[in-house]
């Protein structure tokens, strides 16, 4: 199914600048890049980049902010971050409404994710009373040992197209309660949302009276997060995006011995068990994989089915994939919205060229849509395809709509099967053997950061920690003790008797 009639860009243009007017954010218009919607592919307006002056003014302001901040009351804090969550409340469909515009998300998922920006606020002013550090035993009488938390400093954040908004409110409303100043470099396909975030926060600052340089936006290219990178003034560096980017990031950011924290790519899978309630599965597969026009880092990538089941699970994805409403995603029926670009379509279609080379067959999907109706756009039906064993190309992260499906005899095999590659973000497993799935989340089982029993691979809740390991980077943000990336340690010892004990039983003088 595809909806034939798209909005033109007129009206998008005009959708985004009322929205931006309630919020009150102002457009930089200039002439260095556009604001672009894939939901038609056209410009909607030309911007202004920061220029190399505008980073180092806004590195220098931070870096004073933060000398300030660092010493403003951890729950005083917290009251910022509260307030940016009320007006997230108060401007959640505009904010949706530009996630729409901008990353193409149906409506649903663009209020979720407005949705997850004011759960980690919800979060962090919480958090902003919960910054414990631990009392530790001291081997020495009269001596006691502390673990104290201290804010890091400047936190640059280089955040991508397809969570444009989340991702930045994540590191934000938690760095921000540990006592860090921020500046954002969002991705170059999304700076309307970025403008609206910035404004909103702007605004609370404003409001509660916390110095308005905690927070800093610098829209551009690729040289303004270089800059972040290269700079030892900023002390963290939480970057989302390729593998290829934290691959630069990563080993720049450690030679000045700064701190990174990286999401990188996924390549995520999900066992399906012979004992899987099939209804529960096939539900749970078409939304991680085909759900977000399968541009999720935690988008569901490979399946992984018991050879007993694969044909009834395989004929069901089928039937599901080929009902799929593809088109507008402000049309409240559609369930997959465009791709970003035109590149990422090509990338898309090169990855089917290549598995089907490599002996791969495309059960359903894989054809563009609506390519008269906006042949600047990127609508495609998402792609299911069976593959014997996970060549090169499933191996990858093609950051688009494809689902490859193998299959396996043994969990053993399945579970090798499944870390055999090189990410290491997300999985999931559906099963109603209990044993089957506790072998899953345990030490021998899946590799990966997060490991689901009975639900997809997508769509984690900000309450627990959110990242991966391997080429995924190492980084943990949002929930659990993740803030402790964004603080400093130190240990203290304090001796409150009238003798100096030395550690180790240590005697001199
Ligand atoms: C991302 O794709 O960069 O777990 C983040 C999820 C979302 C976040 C995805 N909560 O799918």
């Amino acid at each position: 199914m595809t909806s034939t009639t798209l909005p033109t860009t007129d009206d998008l243009r005009a959708r985004a600048r009322t929205a931006l007017d309630h919020i009150g954010a102002a457009v930089p218009e200039g002439s260095d890049f556009q604001a672009r919607t894939p939901i038609t592919g056209e410009n909607l307006f030309g911007l202004t980049a920061a220029t190399d002056a505008d980073t180092e003014a806004a590195i220098a302001a931070s870096r004073t902010a933060f000398l300030t901040w660092r010493t403003t009351p951890a729950p005083r804090r917290g009251e910022l971050v509260r307030r940016l969550g009320e007006l997230l409340r108060a401007h959640k469909s505009d904010l949706a409404d530009l996630v729409t515009i901008e990353a193409g998300k149906i409506r649903s998922e663009a209020l979720g994710e407005i949705q997850e920006m004011i759960d980690i606020c919800d979060f962090a002013v919480g958090l902003s009373r919960q910054l414990y550090g631990r009392t530790i035993a001291s081997e020495r009488p009269g001596h006691r040992l502390a673990e104290t938390w201290h804010p890091l400093g400047v936190v640059g954040v280089i955040s991508a197209f397809n969570f444009p908004a989340a991702v930045w409110s994540w590191n934000t409303a938690v760095a921000l309660v540990c006592g860090d100043t921020v500046i954002w470099k969002p991705s170059e396909l999304t700076p309307l949302i970025s403008l609206a975030c910035d404004r909103l926060l702007d605004r609370a600052a404003e409001e509660v009276g916390a110095p308005r340089d905690v927070h800093r936006l610098l829209l551009g290219d690729r040289t303004v997060g270089e800059k972040l990178v290269d700079d030892a003034r900023v002390a963290l560096v939480s970057a989302t995006g390729s593998t290829r980017m934290g691959r630069e990031v990563g080993p720049r950011v450690a030679a000045r011995f700064g701190r990174s924290l990286l999401e990188l790519g996924g390549n995520n899978a999900t066992i399906v068990a012979p004992s899987a309630d099939l209804d529960l599965a096939i539900q749970g597969i078409v939304f991680a994989a085909a759900g977000t026009a399968g541009q999720r880092c935690t988008t569901l990538r490979r399946l992984i089915v018991h050879r007993d089941i694969a044909d009834a699970v395989v004929e069901r994805l089928t039937a599901a994939y080929r009902k799929l409403p593809i088109g507008d995603p402000f049309d409240e029926t559609t369930l997959v919205g465009p791709l970003i670009t035109t590149a990422a379509l090509d990338a898309m279609n090169d990855a089917l060229a290549r598995v089907q080379a490599q002996g791969g067959k495309i059960l359903a999907g894989g054809n563009r849509r609506l390519t008269e109706a906006a042949p600047s756009a990127a609508y495609t039906e998402p792609a299911l395809v069976r593959v014997d064993e996970q060549t090169d190309v499933v191996r990858e992260e093609t950051f688009a709509p494809i689902l490859y499906v193998l299959t396996y005899d043994t969990l053993d095999e399945a579970i090798a099967l499944h870390n055999d590659v090189p990410q290491g973000l997300s999985s999931s497993i559906f099963t109603r053997d209990q044993q089957e799935a506790e072998i899953f989340l345990s030490a021998a089982g899946s590799d990966c950061g997060i490991a689901n029993v009975n639900i997809g691979t997508s769509g984690a809740e900000i309450g627990g920690a959110f990242g991966g390991e391997k080429d995924t980077g190492g980084g943990r943000e949002s929930g659990s003790d993740a803030w402790k990336a964004y603080m400093r340690s130190a240990t203290n010892t304090i001796n409150y008797s009238t003798e100096l004990a030395l550690a180790q039983g240590v005697s001199f003088l």
